[in-house]
């Protein structure tokens, strides 16, 4: 495999990288079985950053093989909870040294702004790893109550090894989201980053390396979700797999699961997560946040705010300030230090956006701001607001992942909370009002994972994050986040019943 070494001499980053693009299994970089390669593309420019190995089936294999060797000889019962939660510590130090680089090229692969991946993804991933060290040794089990002939406890171990799939839209934050409870609690793991954002995983090898976690714990396997996310998913050896993508994919994961060892699945999915603007919220803050709501990383956001809805004596107002924030956000290089929107990760995604918002055109819905390309090279749009719009509009149903929210004016509360709930996503929501009582009462009858209350897409590695509905199944962070990486074991102990 080769290495990739990279100059950064940017107005928000100057300094170098060079790490190994090879497939990591058991502690080693391989070219992989089939000795094939994949272009990683610059969002910015459209243009090859570097060549990456990708594996198929047998580099799955040869994983998962090393991670089970790893699991029974080195990690999993083999290594007490305290000296797990070192390691993860001292990763999350290693991270921290590191932090600028990894934002560096977090933004050259991802297209992100340099000053949100160096605010927000790589703190957020160092504060994940750091918070799961915590719970190493602290995942205990409970003593159970029965009778005086009978001792019975739980255990909750480690399951072994297994699977996790990520995404591009926060690559090594979710990198941290999935392997931070599962080498906390013990497991050993296959990861197979992105196809569109391979590099922080990458560069990650070292720190877990310098760390000290022992050959096979972490295995990273680059690859097109077809084939090596498939492999994954039907690995008769890997006993659970979590996921984070699209719902069309989580489907097949969950099928192959189910059609090979019946492993345990995880999945955070899509969103069409609504954002409820009562017209006793405070104005100012409430466009501030929607902004921040749907506008963040591209609109690339699962729980982005993408349906709008405003109370009809504020909708003209809200919609004015709004337009105006809006338009106040700098399309453009993610490296320079005012931009607010960098381009959209691919040209996949360029493309799935833009017939979005032509569908959206096409449907009669009216373009309030924004709905073309920004620019001519790169993946850059807009930031699109769409008003008049019906509810069986494509735009309003389905998950655009982009920048592109539609308004909606709502009449009272009973009207909104039916729109709202009017879904098949129950990923987040987001509730603007001044009345706690009518806040927290809208935001009990949303059907979703997440309720904000004056704010959005706030995150904390301490609160659990996951779907309602065709959003998902299962919770990613805080103590919830444990059990999907743990089996309880009962045990039943005589200590006096004779037969
Ligand atoms: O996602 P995929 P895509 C949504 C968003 C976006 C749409 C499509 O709406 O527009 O999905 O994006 C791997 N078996 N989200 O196509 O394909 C793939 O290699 C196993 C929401 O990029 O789901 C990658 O590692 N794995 C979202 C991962 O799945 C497979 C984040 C996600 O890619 C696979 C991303 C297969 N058959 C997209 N096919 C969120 N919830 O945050 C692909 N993969």
């Amino acid at each position: 495999s080769q290495i990739f070494s990279y100059e950064f001499d940017t107005p928000s980053f100057k300094g170098k990288t060079s790490f190994n693009t090879g497939l990591y299994i058991d502690g080693q970089f391989v070219e992989g079985a089939e000795k094939q390669t994949h272009d990683v593309i610059n969002p910015t420019n459209g243009k090859v950053t570097t060549k990456i190995c990708v594996g198929t089936g047998k580099d799955i294999d040869l994983a998962v093989k090393a991670a089970q060797k790893a699991f029974d000889t080195k990690w999993g019962l083999n290594t007490p909870g305290s000296v797990r939660g070192k390691l993860l510590n001292k990763l999350a130090d290693l991270m921290e040294r590191d932090a600028k680089e990894l934002a560096a090229i977090e933004s050259l692969d991802n297209g992100k702004t340099f000053s949100w991946s160096s605010s927000i993804d790589i703190p957020g991933a160092i504060a994940t790893i750091r918070y799961y060290a915590g719970w190493a040794d602290k995942n205990h089990g409970q003593t159970l109550e029965t009778d005086e002939n009978k001792l019975a406890y739980t255990r909750h171990e480690p399951i072994g090894v297994v699977g996790q799939i990520i995404p591009w839209n926060f690559p090594l934050l979710m990198m941290s989201w999935k392997i931070g409870p599962a080498l906390a609690t013990g497991n050993t793991i296959v990861l197979k980053p992105s196809e569109f954002t391979p590099l922080t995983a990458l560069r990650m090898i070292p720190l877990i390396s310098e760390a000290g976690f022992p050959p096979g714990v972490v295995n990273i396997v680059n690859g097109y979700g077809h084939i090596a996310g498939q492999a994954i998913s039907e690995h008769m050896g890997i006993e659970k797999v979590a996921f984070t993508g699209s719902t069309v994919v989580g489907r097949k994961i969950m099928e192959a699961a189910a059609k090979s060892n019946l492993k345990k699945v995880t999945l955070e999915l899509g969103g069409k997560s609504p954002n409820v603007i009562f017209d006793d919220a405070d104005l100012e803050q409430a466009v501030n946040w929607s902004s921040h709501g749907i506008f963040w990383n591209h609109g690339q956001a699962c729980c982005a705010g993408s349906r709008i809805f405003v109370q009809s004596k504020i909708y003209d107002q809200f919609l004015e300030k709004f337009t105006a924030k809006a338009k106040s956000l700098k399309v453009g290089d993610p490296f320079a230090t005012d931009s607010y929107q960098g381009p959209q990760v691919s040209e996949i995604q360029f493309n799935r956006i833009m017939s979005y918002i032509d569908s959206g055109k096409k449907d009669g819905a009216t373009v309030h701001l924004g709905g073309e390309q920004h620019g001519t090279e790169g993946y850059f749009i807009q930031p699109t607001i769409f008003t008049n719009v019906k509810p069986e509009m494509k735009i309003v149903k389905e998950e655009i992942f982009g920048p592109v929210g539609v308004v909606i004016k709502f009449e009272d509360e009973d009207d909104v909370v039916r729109q709202a709930n009017d879904t098949t996503y129950g990923l987040a929501a987001a509730v603007f009002s001044q009345d706690i009582n009518k806040a927290l009462r809208v935001a009990h009858k949303l059907k979703a994972g997440t309720a904000w209350v004056n704010c959005a897409n706030t995150l904390n590695p301490q609160v659990p994050f996951g779907g309602y509905k065709q959003s998902g199944i299962g919770r990613e962070l805080g103590e919830y986040a444990l059990a999907n990486y743990t089996n309880v074991k009962a045990v039943h102990v005589n200590i006096g019943q004779k037969m």
